[in-house]
């Protein structure tokens, strides 16, 4: 008989604890027992896992007593105060926000890049941002065959990045709009600070907090997680973020440098078909890309509009999208899980 596992899922109502729950669902994952948590306003409210109703628990320290996997989602304040609490009851935690992911002990994992990390794991394996995990997958191939040496990219980004109710304020908004009602913007560009943005029939060249050197947060995750998840602090990244009105799927229009100069694109496309991961779309005479609309609820990372820069016989201009809920954030997750279990 197959071992089963007792999992938690820390912030199990939010939008990527949902996917979370699903994930483990759909990939038949050995759930012995399944404790679903969140904060007190959750509470009492229930999810489905494998069509029977799951009570949802408030997350406490002593929640955790005999789990072996927790996979949380609930922003860093809540990881920071939990997540140590898991480990010390023996959980092994795969963490979904920014809190660790820079702590040297800590592995910074996507499994088609670098896998071995898992394992080095001393409790805490944390998940990478969003957007770094879908352009590291698409870079994977070239860089094993070209090496790297710099990536300017720029991001098109789903609110649901934000969380539920900044998928619920572009919904309200758009309504507003379209009925000529008054618009009120209350959560985006960043929920914790005062000054607000409408993103419904909007762009906005914010995600996450500024930075002294004029980078926001979510740009500089970009360039450090990069250099991390390669192991190579050489790697030059620069990263604008911008947040758009789609529900779910990012967009990244991306520009890379090799070191070795980019072969013919065929060959390019063959590696990219060949990587773990990775789908290639990219048909233009038949109007075929990745889009956004297409990528939502598939766990691939899709890459099109594959062309040799004009002018640098190193450069290669890509467009990656996929969904942020699923590659970005929660299969990411369960993924690790997986081959976690599987040593
Ligand atoms: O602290 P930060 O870093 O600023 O975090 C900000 C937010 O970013 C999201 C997440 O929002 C987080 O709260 N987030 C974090 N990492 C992310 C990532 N990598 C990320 N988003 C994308 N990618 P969220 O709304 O997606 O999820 C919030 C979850 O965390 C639970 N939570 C909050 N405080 C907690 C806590 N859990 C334990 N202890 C605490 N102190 C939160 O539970 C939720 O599960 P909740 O009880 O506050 O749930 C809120 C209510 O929101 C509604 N709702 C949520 N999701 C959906 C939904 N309704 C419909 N559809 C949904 N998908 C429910 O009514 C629920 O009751
Ligand atoms: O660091 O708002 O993983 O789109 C990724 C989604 C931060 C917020 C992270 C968003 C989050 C980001």
């Amino acid at each position: 008989m197959t071992k089963k596992y007792r999992v938690a899922v820390v912030g199990a109502t939010g939008a990527v604890g949902r996917e979370m729950v699903h994930q483990l669902e759909e990939r038949n994952f050995p759930v012995g027992d399944l404790l679903l948590l969140a904060s007190s306003r959750s509470a009492g409210t229930t999810l489905e896992f494998h069509g029977e109703s799951v009570l949802v628990k408030e997350a406490t320290p002593d929640q955790f007593e005999g789990v072996e996997i927790a996979l949380f989602s609930a922003g860093g304040k809540v990881s920071k105060m939990l997540a140590p609490e898991a480990v010390k009851r023996g959980a092994v935690v795969i963490d979904n926000s920014n809190a660790f992911r820079m702590e040297e002990e800590v592995p910074l994992v996507v499994p088609e890049v670098n896998e071995g990390e898992i394992f080095k794991h001393k409790g805490i394996i944390a998940n990478p941002n969003c957007s770094t995990i879908q352009m590291v997958v698409a870079l994977k191939p070239l860089r094993d065959r070209l090496g790297l040496k710099r990536v300017i990219v720029s991001t098109y980004q789903a609110v649901s990045g934000a969380g539920a109710k900044a998928v619920a304020e572009l919904m309200e908004e758009s309504k507003a709009i379209l009925a000529g009602t008054p618009v009120e913007a209350k959560i985006l560009p960043v929920a914790s600070l005062p000054v607000k943005h409408q993103i419904a029939f909007n762009a906005i060249p914010q995600i996450d907090v500024f930075q002294e050197n004029g980078f926001t947060l979510e740009e500089m995750k970009m360039v450090r997680e990069t250099k991390k998840i390669f192991g190579d602090p050489s790697i030059q990244v620069a990263a604008t973020c911008v947040r758009i009105p789609v529900r779910t799927g990012h967009s990244e229009s991306v520009y890379v440098e090799t070191k070795e100069p980019i072969p013919d694109l065929a060959v390019v496309r063959k590696w990219l078909t060949e990587a773990p991961g990775v789908v290639v779309v990219d048909q233009p005479e038949e109007q075929r890309y990745p889009m956004a609309t297409d990528a939502e609820g598939k766990r691939e990372v899709f890459v099109g509009r594959i062309r040799k820069d004009l002018n640098n016989d190193n450069g290669l201009h890509l467009w990656i999208v996929s969904d942020n809920l699923l590659k970005g954030a929660a299969w990411n997750a369960v993924q690790i899980a997986e081959r976690l279990i599987a040593r």
